[in-house]
């Protein structure tokens, strides 16, 4: 992986919501800085916020990037967004490491795997950086907050619905996720897994394959998937990478219309396949609202309005005011699925 950073300056992002809030245009100026010992109170806070994906490159991320930097500019911090070209397990550390030396007020992380970056955040939070997860999380001790877009159950409940329906619930089925370590998709896969055992006795997940959040890699592994299981009735892709390039290859394939194609996608990426009858309907959140959220949570923590324990309360901008719960986690809301009467609605 190399070094890739971006200090964006300027960029909008058209989202309509998933729910309760609108428009999301982000416009922050760029670059980091701060005084890393003068956080603590409210007067003279470092809110310098750095954001970390799981990979560039990524329209999800983009999404999310622009939401967060919209939050930056309200609260009046600095915002940069750094991260790595592939969504492995310790492409992040790096970027960790340098926002820590920076001198990062707050860190915002979707992690690629949840264990392999937490001595990187250890060394972060000894040097006074508020770390905040978002998306995918790492183990609890490791970050001071989690904010999920979410519940795990409601994320697995919604796609074991969607694909059961469209295959009429029955037949053999196949997941193409994400990294193979990552948290956020592993947590979901385990609960589609319990609700296809529990409620869904006739249908059979064949296989499990990772496309890396890479595009080619999700497109070869959706024809290898096609190949080896001939009397395959759908595939599920918890990831917005996945579905699209999976979405892609059926396009243009003999299978078009007739395996089931469903999982996370984005509007914008999903909606000339659901146009052209590829795919019925898939589900998601709202990103850029997911990552207006974690900036103002990374704000509350660096203020010291909030230290993370469960019952803490902070406001985000104009999506209201947020509770911390369990494990230090914040919901941001329920998952949404897109169909053709209203994908027209949505530009994100
Ligand atoms: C991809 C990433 C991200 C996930 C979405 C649904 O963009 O894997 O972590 O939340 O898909």
């Amino acid at each position: 992986m190399f070094g890739m950073k971006r200090t964006r300056r300027a960029g909008v992002v058209a989202a309509i919501a998933v729910g309760v809030s609108l428009v999301a245009a982000g416009c922050a100026g760029g670059g980091s800085g701060g005084d890393p010992s003068d956080g603590g109170d409210g007067g003279d806070a470092n809110l310098s916020i750095t954001m970390l994906p799981k990979n560039l490159g990524n329209p999800y991320f983009d999404t999310s990037t622009g939401g967060a930097e919209e939050a930056t500019e309200e609260f009046g911090g600095t915002f940069e967004e750094v991260g790595p070209s592939e969504a492995s397990p310790t492409s992040q550390v790096q970027y960790i490491q340098t926002a820590a030396q920076q001198g990062a007020g707050g860190l915002i992380v979707s992690a690629n795997d949840p264990e392999a970056l937490c001595d990187a955040l250890d060394e972060a939070r000894s040097a006074g950086v508020k770390v905040v997860t978002f998306d995918s999380d790492t183990n609890p001790e490791c970050r001071d907050l989690f904010i999920n877009q979410a519940t795990a159950e409601g994320i697995a409940k919604v796609q074991v619905d969607l694909i059961t329906e469209q295959i009429g619930d029955a037949g053999q089925i196949a997941i193409l996720s994400a990294s193979a370590n990552a948290t956020n998709q592993n947590a979901w896969i385990e609960m589609m897994e319990e609700e296809l055992a529990a409620n869904h006795p006739d249908v059979e997940l064949v296989e499990i394959v990772y496309g890396d959040d890479d595009d080619q890699t999700s497109f070869d592994k959706t024809a290898a998937l096609l190949q080896t299981y001939p009397e395959l009735k759908g595939i599920v892709s918890p990831t917005t990478v996945g579905i699209s390039a999976a979405a892609r290859y059926l396009s243009t394939s003999e299978y078009k219309g007739q395996v089931a194609l469903t999982g996370l996608g984005t509007p914008n990426q999903m909606r000339e396949y659901v146009e052209d009858g590829t795919v019925t309907a898939f589900a998601l959140w709202n990103p850029a609202d997911l990552g207006y959220l974690a900036a103002y949570a990374a704000q509350a923590l660096i203020t010291g309005e909030i230290t993370g324990e469960e019952g803490d309360t902070f406001e985000a901008g104009k999506l209201g005011d947020f509770e911390v719960g369990p494990d230090a986690g914040v919901l941001l809301g329920d998952p949404f699925v897109f169909d053709a009467d209203n994908i027209g609605e949505f530009d994100f």
